[in-house]
C-alpha cells in the first residue's frame, strides 16, 4: 500500500505513524512462511522453551541482521512501497538503506521492558537536527499481530517531548509511561518514526505470545556521520549473493551497489562482478557502459 501523504506528514508532526495493511497479502504470507524457516514457531517454542536458551541471553538475541536466511523475509526491507515512502520522507531518491534487522521475541524468554530512549545514539555519531534536515527514517513492519499483550513498542508523541533537548537521549524507567502510545496492529502493519522520538520496547503481559518484526532504516546519502552497518561486512553470507541477484537495480542501489552509468563499471568489473554473482542479470550495467 502506498503510504498516504497524511501519514508522511504525521511522522514529522507527531514523530511517528502507523499504517495497518501496508504489506500486501501474498508478500506477507511468503514472509511469514519464511519466518519459521528461521525461528521456532511459537507453539514449538512454548512446548519446550528450555530447548531455545539463545532467546534468553539478551533482549536483542532474537535479532538477525540483513541479509536474513531466507528471501521471503529479505524482500520486506526492499518492499517497493517502503522505498517510495523513504524517498518521499527524505525528499530525494539518493538514499541509503542503512540498517535492517529481523527480530523475534518470545514471552518469558527475558524481560523486554526498556526505558524510553531516542534511537539516534547508534544511528549517528552526532545528534539529529531539530528542524528535521536529513532526518533519518526508522521503521517496523509487523510480521505477527501485535496487541496489548504482545510486547508492543511504546512511543511518546513529540508534543510531550519538544522541550527536552535532543542531546538527552534517555529517560528514567517509568518517566512518561502515562504519555506513551502503544503501537499495535495486525501483521503487515507499518510503523515509521524518527530517531529523535522517545520510545521503548515493552514486555509481554501474557504467556504464550510471540512477536516478529522487521526493522528497516533509511537516510539520505548526504551525511556520512549517519548510519549503522557497513554492508560489505555482511556480504560474505551466501544469502547476500542470492539477495543481490534477486533485487532490482533500484533495490541494490539502496545498499550502495554501483548504478548503471557509474564510473565503477568497465569491461573488467562487469566480468568479475558477474563471476562473484553468477545469477545476477548484468544487462543494465552493460547497457550503462555502452551509453
Ligand atoms: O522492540 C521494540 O518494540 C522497540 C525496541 C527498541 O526501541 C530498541 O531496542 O531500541
Amino acid at each position: 500500500m502506498r503510504v498516504p501523504d497524511k501519514n508522511i506528514a504525521e511522522i514529522f508532526d507527531r514523530g511517528f505513524t502507523v499504517l495497518p495493511g501496508f504489506i500486501d497479502k501474498d508478500t506477507l504470507k511468503s514472509a511469514q512462511e519464511a519466518l519459521f524457516r528461521v525461528y521456532p514457531r511459537p507453539e514449538d517454542y512454548f512446548a519446550d522453551p528450555e530447548k531455545y536458551p539463545q532467546f534468553g541471553k539478551s533482549q536483542f538475541s532474537g535479532i538477525h541482521v540483513f541479509p536474513f536466511p531466507d528471501w521471503g523475509v529479505n524482500q520486506i526491507p526492499v518492499y517497493p512501497d517502503l522505498i517510495d515512502a523513504a524517498e518521499r520522507f527524505l525528499g530525494t531518491k539518493e538514499i541509503d538503506l542503512y540498517k535492517a534487522e529481523l527480530w523475534a521475541k518470545y514471552s518469558g524468554a527475558i524481560n523486554y521492558d526498556q526505558f524510553h530512549h531516542r534511537d539516534y545514539r547508534n544511528h549517528t555519531i552526532v545528534v539529529p537536527r531539530e528542524d528535521n534536515l536529513n532526518a533519518q527514517m526508522t521503521t517496523f513492519v509487523l510480521l505477527s499481530d501485535v496487541g496489548p499483550h504482545d510486547g508492543p513498542t511504546k512511543v511518546v508523541p513529540l508534543e510531550h517531548t519538544r522541550d527536552i533537548p535532543i542531546g538527552k537521549a534517555r529517560t528514567k524507567f517509568g518517566d512518561m509511561f502515562d504519555k506513551e502510545v502503544s503501537i499495535e496492529g495486525p501483521a503487515g502493519s507499518l510503523m515509521v518514526y524518527k530517531t529523535d522520538v522517545f520510545h521503548r520496547g515493552s514486555n509481554f503481559t501474557a504467556p504464550g505470545h510471540a512477536r516478529f518484526a522487521i526493522l528497516t532504516d533509511f537516510k539520505t546519502r548526504q551525511w556520512r556521520w549517519q548510519g549503522k552497518l557497513a554492508w560489505p561486512d555482511h556480504a560474505e553470507k551466501k544469502v547476500w549473493d542470492e539477495a543481490m541477484s534477486k533485487m532490482s537495480v533500484r533495490q541494490r542501489d539502496l545498499f550502495g551497489f554501483p548504478p548503471p552509468g557509474s564510473n565503477y563499471w568497465n569491461a573488467q568489473t562487469l566480468r568479475d562482478v558477474q563471476m562473484r554473482y553468477p545469477e545476477m542479470d548484468m544487462t543494465p550495467y552493460r547497457e550503462g557502459l555502452a551509453a
